[in-house]
This record gives C-alpha cells, sequence and structure tokens, in this order.
C-alpha cells in the first residue's frame, strides 16, 4: 500500500498512558488503548512501553502476527520512521556480562556426552526467566521427579547370541518415516531461549529423518516453521484449542493443507499448572509486591506461560471429538491421557492414538508417570481387544533422557515416545548444531542398548525384555540418579525484600 502513514518517534511518544497508548513492534505503530484491559499478560507490561518501540520485549513471547489478529484495522497506525528512532543503548548487567562469559566458556559440543549435559549447560547460560520458564514444574515438582524415576524402576531383561551385527532403530509415527522411535515433542516460547527459537529444531530435524511437533505457542510462528522446512519433512501440530472454535479451526485447516501429518490435542491443559519457580522469577521481575497487594493488574503474578494461556478453552471435553473429526482428515492424537479409563474411552471415540503424559510434570503434581500409566492402559485396552491395535498408536512422554527409556517405553506397549525438554535445551545451549548433536547421541545409544538387549530391529523389543513389576511400588527406595539430580534445581522459598 502506498498510503502507509508514517510516524516519527516524537509523536509516538505523545502517546504514553493508559489512556492514549502507543506501541511500536517490528517497525509498526499500533493503539492498544482499548487492548490494554485485554491483555492476557496484563496491562502494565504494555504501559512500560507505552511511547515506545517494544519489539523486544513483545518478539519471544508472541507469534509474529498475535497483535495484527488480535487488533481491529483501524489501531494499525502506520509505520514507524526508523532514522527518528534513538536505539536505546542498552546497560550491559553485571548478570548479562557474567552470562556472556559462561557462553564464551561452554564446554566444546564434543563434550557433551547425554541429555544432562545439556540441561546443565542450559541452566548456566540461558537467561534467568527462560530458565525458570523452561525447567518449572507444578507445585512440589514430585511428578517432574518421578519422571525420571519411573525409569529406574524397570529393568532389562537382555537375550544373548542374537547376531546383532546389524541393528535399525527406525520405526514409523502415524504411518510417517521415522529415523528414530522417537519425536521432537512441543516446547513453547523457544525464543526465551535463543534467538533463532524453534527453528533450530526444524533445520535439525530436517537432516536427521526426525519428526518435529510444532507447538501452538512456539515463538516462531507455524508458516516461518514450515517455509523453513526440507522437501518432504514430517510434522505434527500440538493444538490449545481456543474458546472461539472458529480460530482453532482456521488454525488446524491451515495445517492441514501446509501438509501437517498428526493433530495432537492437548486435554491435560484446562488450566496451567502453578510453576511456582516461573512465579517468583516474575515477581523479582516486575518488582511486584506493593501494587498486586493493591489489587491491581493481579495477572502479572503467574509467570509467562499462565500469563499467555488464557484463550485455552475449559470446557473442552469428550463431546468436542466429533468436531474435530468434522473439521480434519488428519490423524488426530489426544495428548495428556492419564488412566486405563481414558485410553478406553480414546480408543471408542475412535481417535488414532494417545500421548500418555503429566506435560513434563507441569500440570497435576504427583500424577503418575506416562510409563507406569503406559502399563495400566495396554492392560485396560488388551482387556477389552483393543490392543494391540496398528491403527492405535500409543506414546509416552516425560523424564526421557536415554535412549534405554525409549526402549523400555516400546517394551512396554509404546510405539514412539517424546523428548521435550532435552531438544530446547540443546538448541538454548548449542543452537541447531546442539539438536543435530543431541540426536545422534541419541543414535549412538540406540545402537549399543539395542545390540545389549539382543534386539535387532524395533519389532524385536518385547515384553518380555522388561521387568517392569516394581514400575508401581511408589513407595519402594529408588537409586538415586545423580546427573539428573545435579541438574535438578531445588524449589525455592519466597524471599525478604532488601533491608
Ligand atoms: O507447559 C507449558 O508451559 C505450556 O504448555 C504452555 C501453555 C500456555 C502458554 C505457554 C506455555
Amino acid at each position: 500500500m502506498s498510503d502507509v502513514r508514517v510516524l516519527t518517534a516524537s509523536e509516538v511518544a505523545a502517546h504514553a498512558s493508559r489512556d492514549s497508548c502507543w506501541i511500536i513492534v517490528h517497525g509498526k505503530v499500533y493503539d492498544v488503548t482499548d487492548f490494554l484491559d485485554e491483555h492476557p499478560g496484563g496491562s502494565k507490561i504494555i504501559l512500560k512501553y507505552a511511547g515506545k518501540d517494544a519489539t523486544e520485549a513483545y518478539e519471544p513471547i508472541h507469534p509474529p502476527d498475535a497483535i495484527t489478529t488480535n487488533l481491529p484495522p483501524s489501531k494499525h497506525l502506520g509505520a514507524i520512521d526508523e532514522s527518528t528512532l534513538v536505539k536505546a543503548v542498552k546497560e550491559v548487567t553485571e548478570d548479562e556480562k557474567r552470562r556472556q562469559a559462561l557462553i564464551a566458556a561452554r564446554p566444546p559440543l564434543d563434550n557433551i556426552l547425554n541429555m544432562h549435559d545439556f540441561e546443565s549447560v542450559a541452566r548456566m547460560v540461558l537467561p534467568d526467566k527462560a530458565w525458570a520458564y523452561y525447567s518449572s514444574a507444578s507445585d512440589d515438582e514430585i511428578t517432574l521427579r518421578e519422571n525420571r524415576m519411573a525409569y529406574q524402576r524397570v529393568w532389562f531383561r537382555p537375550r544373548i547370541l542374537r547376531d546383532v551385527s546389524s541393528v535399525d532403530w527406525s520405526t514409523t509415527i502415524l504411518g510417517q518415516k521415522s529415523s528414530l522411535p522417537l519425536y521432537i515433542s512441543a516446547t513453547a516460547l523457544g525464543k526465551l531461549g535463543h534467538p533463532e527459537g524453534e527453528l533450530c529444531l526444524t533445520r535439525a530435524a530436517a537432516n536427521h529423518g526426525v519428526i518435529q511437533m510444532i507447538a501452538t505457542l512456539a515463538s516462531c510462528s507455524f508458516d516461518d516453521i514450515i517455509d523453513a522446512a526440507a522437501p518432504g519433512q514430517t510434522f505434527f501440530l500440538q493444538l490449545y484449542v481456543n474458546r472461539d472454535r472458529e480460530i482453532t479451526k482456521k488454525y488446524v485447516q491451515h495445517a492441514e493443507r501446509r501438509g501437517v501429518k498428526g493433530l495432537f490435542i492437548t486435554v491435560d491443559a484446562p488450566q496451567l499448572g502453578r510453576r511456582e519457580k516461573d512465579m517468583r522469577m516474575k515477581f523479582v521481575d516486575d518488582d511486584a509486591g506493593a501494587e498486586v497487594q493493591k489489587g491491581q493488574d493481579v495477572k502479572k503474578d503467574q509467570g509467562v506461560a499462565r500469563a499467555i494461556s488464557s484463550f485455552i478453552d475449559p470446557s473442552l471435553s469428550w463431546r468436542d471429538i466429533p468436531w474435530f473429526r468434522s473439521i480434519t482428515k488428519m490423524p488426530i492424537i489426544l495428548k495428556g491421557i492419564a488412566t486405563g479409563e481414558d485410553a478406553v474411552i480414546a480408543y471408542e471415540a475412535g481417535v488414532q492414538g494417545i500421548v500418555l503424559s503429566n506435560h513434563g510434570g507441569r500440570q497435576l503434581d504427583t500424577a503418575r508417570s506416562g510409563l507406569e500409566v503406559l502399563v495400566e492402559v495396554t492392560a485396560a485396552l488388551r482387556k477389552r481387544g483393543y490392543f494391540p491395535d496398528p491403527k492405535f498408536e500409543i506414546y509416552v512422554d516425560g523424564g526421557v533422557r536415554r535412549a534405554s527409556d525409549v526402549l523400555k517405553a516400546i517394551a512396554l506397549g509404546a510405539k514412539a515416545v517424546g523428548v521435550g525438554r532435552p531438544f530446547l535445551y540443546a538448541f538454548c545451549a548449542y543452537g541447531q548444531e546442539g539438536v543435530e548433536r543431541a540426536i545422534q547421541l541419541f543414535r549412538d545409544e540406540f545402537e549399543m542398548n539395542m545390540r545389549l538387549l539382543g534386539a535387532r530391529t524395533i519389532d524385536e523389543i518385547v515384553p518380555e525384555m522388561v521387568d517392569a513389576s516394581s514400575l508401581s511400588a511408589h513407595t519402594v527406595l529408588t537409586p538415586d540418579d545423580k546427573l539428573f539430580s545435579e541438574t535438578y534445581q531445588p524449589l525455592s522459598l519466597a524471599k525478604f525484600r532488601e533491608a
């Protein structure tokens, strides 16, 4: 358009109050006055940037088109005359200097030998807010830790003398080829931790034949991710269902047109869990206290995720499944099943699969691990003649750090597993190369573990290869995983103000 209005920085700066609030995002000027109270993250954060360029704060937590889809065109005021913008010289804090020094001193990538290494590097090099958001889990984080422990309560029964000179760990997931029996699970807000965000995953996945599940709340837009794909690259989509079903319908149908091969509907988050590490970080960051007590803008104490999750529809129910079936031909998978009962309902509802998941320990605390639920689910399905069924796939996620974990899940009936945080930490710490290294490490572990287990192909991994008899014995002392304990950061208590 040729009639785009061009505004100067001082014109914008004149609108820096609650009564008239303009902001600049990606070179465009918006009047957000009427939107202030509707902003899911609260008005205060917008007012902080009133009359100014908000791009840097906006970027990691909003898909690029969030502002254009939420504001009517009349509020799109025009373009900013970049020459009038005084680039704020950012003061580099001591913390930031320390962080930069740590980034420079990271272990060389070939010294990274497992997923725990990525996590420990990410913890050191991530901005505090990003680490708090990614690493946090709900309440006492018992489920987060249990997700690791559960794998240690399953033991192998390896078979010998089977000529394991060649082993093949490739498989199919929803009929799609996958070089490994795992997929990259959805994690939100990738740009909090790396400027290229989820594209690091996309490019690495392309080079290694791994399937990426795109998150509804990825920092990169859906189209940016698909545009970056290699020809024929496979994607799944994780879906948060909007209260406005038209938005969801459009989003799902757009994804299908762009070639997405599976719709993973998240069913364990009608409300987001309270992740106290994340919440506490917000408090510290916003220097809250006073105003919260006055009852204004209470939204800011929620942490990043809760602040942007208000669009999620808590009324979602089994009755909606036929509607999803009517809007898409993609396979439908329910992500977040936690009992045999619900697995049976899901099967009877005609979906193509389920993910046994507790959302990385971020939702209902003391929910059981997906691995433990798997045993219950296969038994419940089998009893009704629903398992095994090649048209109904079962996945597990949460706590997977080793190929041996994956092999245990497969032995107990999973088709594949989801891996979320380890790939996230890999790109936060080392970008695309980190993710490629992570995939390579999994591959090395698959080769060794399959040989040692006596399974040459995924089909040869059978229930008899594991002893899961103590899996649901929650009171039995479990071995402590030192690698995990080293990376696990304890919760902290409320801090006194500086006297
Ligand atoms: O686990 C999460 O943090 C998550 O799923 C989420 C949900 C809403 C907004 C951002 C992240």
